[in-house]
């Protein structure tokens, strides 16, 4: 039994369920539910606190397991409480709270840069591909509209659990020109684009050989975009690298329920189904990560971050 508090349990099971979704609002949710916990939290003691913080940090992080940005985050905020010499609990938990104001201003600074090198991809008036639901992908889209670049905007529906419609409504309701397509008229999109038109993804982890983890259904789409000679372009924020990946640890790839794809009163019995949430786009298939440190191809991502973060093996 996890001894875990009412904010992370109650943002546990709403990522678990898909009201919360998008790494970067399972990592946003997280860190605020991380942040609620420990100002409640009953610890007279330094000792118990840190004790306290990190099994509501395993215990979020188990919550997805294909999410490098929402394990970055807790981690981050961990290391930071654990290397601090504060022994006040009261002055501890206001370091938490500073903790997540920090990576809410960090995050918004990420996408505010992302936009901006993104929304220049776009060409005036071209078609756009995009796939699922990523708050990243969104903000390229509207500042490239803002811009006055008016694109138009195909968005798939995303099957099992349709986040593709999320994405055109919201589009839509921004007065960007949006179309939705089934899934699998990707291949039919990508004929009728013109080969200066870019597809956009958003991603949920980015490993060290540069490959790229979203939404089951990426990969097809990166596969028959460069096939067709049209460019794909993984909008995120460095953040979503996973540093393991360094060391030889495979990012998993969380299977979700068969219900999602029918429900099994529906469904004929001994059918089995196989749900994975996720795929994993070779770097070959990706032009470019747009990040906040600019518009990087997969080849040169990792060098740059080694560069930027000094990336360690922590053991
Ligand atoms: C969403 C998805 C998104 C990434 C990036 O999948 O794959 O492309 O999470 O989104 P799900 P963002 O709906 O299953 O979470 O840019 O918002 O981090």
């Amino acid at each position: 039994m996890v001894a875990v508090l009412k904010p992370v349990l109650k943002t546990y099971a709403d990522i678990k369920a898909l009201r919360i979704q998008g790494a970067e609002a399972v990592a946003a949710k997280s860190v605020n539910a991380l942040a609620q916990e420990m100002l409640a939290s009953p610890a007279k003691t330094r000792k118990g606190f840190v004790k306290g913080m990190r099994e509501a940090v395993s215990f979020l992080k188990s919550s997805r397991p294909t999410e490098p940005a929402l394990r970055n985050a807790l981690r981050f905020m961990l290391l930071r409480t654990m290397e601090s010499r504060e022994t006040d609990v009261v002055a501890l938990k206001q370091l938490v709270g500073q903790e997540a104001r920090e990576y809410h201003e960090n995050a918004l600074r990420t996408k505010l840069r992302i936009a901006e090198y993104g929304g220049r991809l776009v060409p005036k008036a071209a078609s756009v591909l995009i796939h699922c639901h990523s708050s990243t992908v969104m903000r390229v889209l509207k500042k490239a509209q803002d811009d006055g670049r008016k694109p138009h905007v195909f968005c798939t529906e995303s099957r099992p659990l349709y986040q593709g419609r999320i994405s055109a409504k919201e589009l839509a309701e921004y007065g960007i020109d949006t179309t939705l397509v089934v899934d699998s008229a990707v291949s039919t999109v990508l004929h009728r684009m013109r080969d200066d038109d870019p597809v956009f993804v958003g991603a949920d982890a980015i490993t060290a050989e540069g490959d790229l983890i979203n939404k089951i259904g990426t990969c097809n789409i990166a596969t028959l975009a460069k096939e067709r000679g049209v460019r794909l372009y993984s909008c995120t924020g460095t953040h979503k690298f996973d540093p393991l990946t360094l060391w030889g640890e495979s990012e998993k790839i969380e299977e979700r329920s068969a219900d999602e794809v029918w429900k099994k009163k529906e469904r004929p019995r001994r059918l089995r189904v196989l749900n994975p949430a996720f795929d994993i786009t070779p770097a070959s298939c990706v032009t470019a990560f747009v990040t906040e440190l600019g518009v990087v191809p997969p080849s040169s991502l990792i060098g740059l971050l080694w560069k930027r973060f000094g990336l360690e093996d922590e053991g």
